[in-house]
């Protein structure tokens, strides 16, 4: 992974985007916890912003950082949504799900006037290459790492095991993961369309076009992608 300097150089940055009177999408990962704790700073400073959360713990770090919450219920629209990634293309989309939230993040995202995803130069790759994680359903998870083999071009899934406890890891929605290798992605929106096709996928982590902007962080400095 980058640098915590590069990854607070685009995290502060993208908190610096968040107007008064606005409600922001929280997302989840080390990037994104530092917008939100800067988030938390213009707050005290008198800035007025509703978040929210995509996850357990960004809401957990929003509450700790006493930003007042709301939900995609109660809002019409989201102003702008702020989000780490697992990989970032050269065409802007994403790789997501590292954190298992995908499916509240592309919620989220997809709500917004405005995605704005914050990395490092860790994350950067000409094609989208990483394995693509998917949130299924309990009953569904033989089923579909079944037809993933079976798409073309077929993909390799692994259920996600859980690290301090035995046996898989479950999400925040009660469901599990698969990480699907299909070696370098030539036609994300291709797979994208293909993997949201397939009953019992709750959501995938192919962000394809969403991104409007991408703010990496260096050592010293910060560049900004724009799409
Ligand atoms: O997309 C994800 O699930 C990742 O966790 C992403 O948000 C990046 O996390 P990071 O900023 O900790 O690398």
């Amino acid at each position: 992974g980058g640098s915590d300097e590069a990854k607070r150089r685009a995290g502060e940055r993208a908190a610096e985007a968040v107007e008064d009177g606005s409600v922001v999408g929280l997302g989840t990962g080390s990037t994104t916890a530092f917008a939100i704790e800067a988030i938390g700073r213009a707050i005290d400073d008198g800035l007025e912003v509703r978040g929210i959360p995509t996850s357990f713990q960004s809401r957990q770090l929003a509450i700790d950082c006493d930003i007042p919450l709301t939900s995609l219920d109660e809002v019409l629209r989201v102003d702008l949504a702020i989000d780490g990634a697992d990989q970032v293309s050269e065409a802007g989309d994403l790789i997501k799900g590292g954190g298992a939230a995908q499916t509240r993040e592309k919620l989220v995202a997809a709500a917004a006037d405005r995605f704005v995803v914050v990395a490092d130069p860790s994350k950067l790759s000409a094609r989208l290459e990483r394995s693509v994680p998917i949130e299924v359903v309990p009953d569904a998870h033989t089923v579909v790492a079944k037809r993933v083999r079976e798409l073309e071009p077929a993909g390799e899934p692994t259920l996600r095991e859980a690290s301090q406890k035995d046996g898989p890891v479950v999400t925040d929605n009660g469901n599990l993961m698969l990480d699907c290798e299909f070696g370098s992605i030539t036609d994300p929106e291709t797979l994208a369309t293909q993997l949201s096709n397939v009953p019992g996928v709750v959501e995938h982590g192919l962000f394809v076009g969403m991104a409007d902007a991408v703010y990496v962080g260096t050592d010293d400095g910060l560049e900004v992608r724009r799409f």
